[in-house]
């Protein structure tokens, strides 16, 4: 059994910071020669998910498959960071259920639509607010924050770098170096 298999999973807003914190702390743990890979809407929803849409039954099917892969992938002996919105409570419920309890652990990119609203990286929120864009979460589409998660990255109040460092010092027990 590899005992640095495990799996991250970053939820939060559009805009939160799920995929700069996964990508910098997946940069850490290269560093330690841990094998590694991340899952994020650049790789899943423009190849096997690409025939999903943001409707609530398509983002439960894309959190579906995505856990299911972030298994394997597991098994294979990697940790595996996953950044996606995963909006829905019970959606996250099943990504803990299809892997191993232990295999998991929740991360809540704590962003406030406010500030990922003055952020918009991507425009995404200035075209659902102009009704270009449907279903937008946080705008149009509910967003259900987790009531217990593993741990919670306020990012207002951090440096990414300080975001960064609270994963790293989380999941330290958990590496076997
Ligand atoms: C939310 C959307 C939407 C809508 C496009 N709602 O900041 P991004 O651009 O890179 O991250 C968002 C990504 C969300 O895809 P996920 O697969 O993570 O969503 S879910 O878990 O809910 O299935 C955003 C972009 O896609 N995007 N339209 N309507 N985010």
């Amino acid at each position: 059994n590899n005992h640095n298999s495990f799996l991250m999973w970053f939820t939060g807003l559009s805009g939160s910071g799920k995929s700069t914190i996964a990508n910098l702390v997946e940069l850490e743990l290269h560093k330690k020669g841990i094998k590694t890979y991340v899952l994020d809407g650049d790789n899943i929803r423009k190849g096997i998910n690409k025939d999903l849409t943001f409707a609530p039954e398509d983002r439960t099917e894309n959190i579906r498959r995505i856990a299911e892969i972030a298994n394997l992938m597991v098994e294979a002996g990697n940790v595996v960071l996953a950044a996606f919105v995963s909006p829905y409570k019970k959606d996250r419920e099943n990504v803990k259920n299809i892997l191993k309890n232990s295999n998991f652990v929740e991360i809540y990119v704590n962003t406030s639509v406010e500030e990922c609203e003055k952020r918009d990286v991507k425009g995404l929120y200035k075209k659902a607010r102009a009704g270009e864009i449907k279903n937008m979460t946080g705008i149009s589409a509910p967003y259900e924050a987790p009531e217990n998660p593993d741990l919670e990255i306020i990012t207002e109040n951090l440096t990414i770098e300080q975001s960064v460092n609270e994963v790293l010092k989380y999941i330290q027990p958990k590496l076997q170096l």
